[in-house]
């Protein structure tokens, strides 16, 4: 009997947490990086309540192939900023939610004093979506032409999007001008 082995590639991307209440978010990133065949890993690691692993994890990425990590937490996020200190792989954080509408860990998150920068997106869902999505782009200057090809393929599709938008609001628009001229009548 033959047995298949399925050949799991190495992850390039560390998608880190800092705790599993995170993860509604982070699913959306994870989603976005399958999306582009990205091979990932998923770990939850805190800065605050797990420190030396959050470190050591840091330490360890580019050795082990990762070529970017992403960063979420929330409320006094300082996960992104510490993996930061410990690594020369670029670093993404995406602020999760806290007080004032996450206003709190957009701000832990972003500023970093200088010489030590982390890439920061928007709160949410947009940030999680863009946090993948500028993981690829790392990716791609990189020589990658599969992910060049698929970023192209992404911005037709934004286009598309918009102009189904366009379309959709022009109807509708005629249609409020019809009935607005017949009210008049
Ligand atoms: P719990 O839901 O576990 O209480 O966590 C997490 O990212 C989460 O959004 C509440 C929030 O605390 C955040 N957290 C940080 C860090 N570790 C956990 N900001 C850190 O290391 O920065």
């Amino acid at each position: 009997m033959t047995r298949k082995i399925k050949i799991v590639p190495a992850a390039e991307v560390g998608v880190v947490m800092g705790s599993d209440s995170d993860w509604p978010m982070l699913e959306e990133t994870v989603r976005t990086l399958d999306r582009f065949g990205v091979a990932s890993e998923v770990r939850v690691l805190s800065a605050h309540r797990t420190p030396e692993e959050a470190a050591a994890y840091a330490r360890a990425a580019a050795g082990r192939g990762l070529r970017v990590i992403i960063a979420a937490a929330g409320g006094a996020a300082h996960l992104a900023g510490v993996l930061a200190a410990h690594t020369i792989l670029p670093v993404v954080g995406i602020p999760v939610g806290g007080m004032q509408d996450g206003l709190d860990a957009l701000l832990a998150t972003v500023q970093m004093p200088a010489g030590i920068p982390v890439a920061t997106v928007a709160v949410g869902k947009a940030g999680a979506v863009n946090a993948a999505l500028l993981a690829v782009q790392i990716l791609a200057t990189g020589g990658r032409v599969d992910l060049q090809a698929r970023l192209t393929q992404h911005k037709a599709a934004l286009r598309i999007k918009v102009a189904d938008g366009d379309a959709r609001v022009q109807q509708a628009l005629a249609k409020l001008r019809v009935t607005s001229e017949n009210v008049k009548r």
